[in-house]
């Protein structure tokens, strides 16, 4: 039986190795963190900070898809934009007045399950705040997707949920999405 200076010895051993494993995946976790910022930091524009969350608009897209959109945001420990108070509708558009390139930004909403019934993608909520611009939503079936549009004020309007950007008409080329991620 080893006597108990051996175990001792044993057990520091342990111990050693132990805190080197979690030295070792701190330094893994730091990496994917800071690879993560600096895709997010290639991908997006970044707003300031607004109650306690930060806006990213996606730069430049050959195309649109509300899926890989929200998929994309949720990398990066967000959703898309959910829009629901009146001092948050302000911060955006001044935030969007920014990137004069943009014609129509999504953001969070879609009634692609129920004509008419507008809910959150990332958990079926309700959409309470609905800015239409005059005549919107249209579109009926082919528009299920929310978007906010310059041309509109940033008001809200029906748009494609998936767009194939046609470069003889440089007009569909000017569509984003806004990402809303909580600060750490
Ligand atoms: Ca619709
Ligand atoms: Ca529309």
């Amino acid at each position: 039986m080893a006597s108990m200076t051996q175990q001792m010895t044993i057990m520091t051993q342990q111990m050693t190795i132990m805190t080197q494993q979690m030295t070792s995946m701190t330094q893994q976790i730091q990496i994917v963190q800071d690879n993560l910022a600096n895709s997010l930091e290639t991908l997006f524009y970044k707003s300031p900070v607004f109650e306690g969350r930060r806006y990213y608009l996606a730069k430049q897209l050959a195309s649109f898809s509300s899926t890989s959109a929200q998929a994309t945001c949720h990398l990066y420990g967000g959703y898309l934009a959910e829009i629901d108070k009146e001092n948050e509708f302000h911060f955006v558009r001044a935030f969007l007045n920014n990137y004069k390139q943009f014609i129509c930004v999504s953001i969070s909403g879609s009634d692609e399950d129920i004509e008419g019934h507008w809910v959150n993608q990332r958990n079926n909520t309700l959409l309470t705040y609905l800015l239409w611009n005059a005549d919107e939503p249209d579109g009926g079936r082919d528009q299920n997707c929310l978007s906010i549009c310059r041309d509109y004020n940033w008001l809200m309007g029906s748009h494609f949920c998936f767009v194939v950007y046609d470069f003889e008409n440089q007009k569909k080329n000017k569509k984003s999405y806004l990402c809303e991620i909580p600060e750490l």
